[in-house]
């Protein structure tokens, strides 16, 4: 049975990873941050917490120390480094800490990894925010695409994916960076836009409030679906040789077209509900991402099950029924 570890088990990509990892008969291990409400910190591993509760240990991404009794104790054949501080927008309010918690946490996980001789093979939840507003000329990103980080987040997110080349090429860890354009659900987190948006909607069709305060509307991403992502992640660490992959769909929408399309699978317009208000818009904005995937074809089958179209048809349908 191989044994996984995983960082942030209890966020959105970590439960389902956790969920996919134990279909595939693997012991799964989890870190989580203390909070004085536990019960916020398991809300999306309720339905497997009997099965991993005795898996789970309070460990902090900043505390090497704490790293370190976790990784020695389970002896991972695989860690899914997935912790972080993961809001763009919060990094500008908080740039010191989501630099400690991604681009340190990173390295003490690597160090750890490194000192105790472990054979770990470690994916790194790397993000489609490094690339910044650099754009290849047929309008995509993808692995060569120049890394311009524009915010605190992506500053911490290319110090930890280069750590990640850095210690593979150095002292030969097999070492993978994901690079992840933007993955929803209905567990991500609700001050995510999609989540946002599609809590707005069904609140608003349903009576309990009128309008909706937004951001940008006119920045696009390419939005996948954190069920689909997770599945290559662990593809990425079973590869022969470990490398870096850009992973997502390749079609991008803009924030106000999913405003659109979730209203208008309400029946309503947003027009009539959506508002900007200044507090969420960002001191510097990531304008336009879209993946390119060759590379990641060339080395796994790549298949979704998800479209944008059913994604968000699934996280109306959640939020219809819990609301
Ligand atoms: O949903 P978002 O907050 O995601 P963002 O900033 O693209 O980052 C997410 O994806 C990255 C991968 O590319 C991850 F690395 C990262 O951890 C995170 O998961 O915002 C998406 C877009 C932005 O352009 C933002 O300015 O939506 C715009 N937006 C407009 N109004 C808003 C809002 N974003 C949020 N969060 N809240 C708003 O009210």
């Amino acid at each position: 049975m191989k044994k996984a570890l995983i960082t942030g088990i209890n966020g959105q990509d970590g439960s389902y990873l956790a969920e996919f990892l134990l279909d595939k008969d693997y012991d799964v291990h989890g870190i989580i941050k203390r909070n004085s409400i536990p019960e916020n910190q398991t809300a999306r591993i309720q339905h497997i917490y009997p099965v991993i509760k005795n898996n789970l240990y309070h460990a902090d991404m900043c505390d090497m120390s704490s790293l370190l009794s976790v990784v020695q104790r389970v002896q991972p054949d695989e860690i899914y480094n997935l912790a972080a501080q993961s809001h763009v927008r919060v990094s500008f309010d908080q740039p010191i800490y989501t630099l400690d918690a991604i681009g340190r946490g990173t390295l003490n996980l690597l160090e750890v990894v490194r000192l105790t001789g472990a054979t770990s093979k470690i994916y790194q939840a790397s993000s489609s925010e490094m690339f910044g507003n650099s754009i290849d000329t047929d309008g995509f990103q993808r692995e060569t695409t120049p890394m311009n980080p524009v915010s605190p987040y992506a500053c911490a997110k290319l110090l930890a994916y280069n750590l990640i080349k850095c210690y593979r090429e150095s002292y030969g860890l097999f070492a993978a960076n994901g690079i992840l354009f933007n993955h929803e659900s209905p567990r991500r987190g609700t001050s995510f836009v999609t989540n946002k948006i599609v809590i707005g909607a069904v609140k608003i069709k349903k009576g309990l409030a009128r309008n909706l305060a937004l951001g940008n509307l006119d920045s696009t991403r390419d939005w996948g679906h954190a069920k689909d992502y997770v599945k290559i992640m662990w593809q990425l660490l079973q590869l022969d040789n470990p490398g870096d992959y850009v992973c997502a769909t390749g079609q991008s929408h803009s924030v106000r077209e999913l405003c659109d399309t979730t209203f208008r699978k309400l029946g309503m317009d947003y027009k009539e509900h959506v508002f900007q208000d200044p507090r969420f818009l960002r001191p510097a904005e990531l304008n336009d991402l879209k993946g390119c995937t060759k590379k990641l074809a060339g080395v796994i089958d790549l298949n979704f099950d998800y479209t944008f179209d059913t994604m968000i048809d699934e996280m109306i349908n959640y939020w219809m029924e819990k609301l």
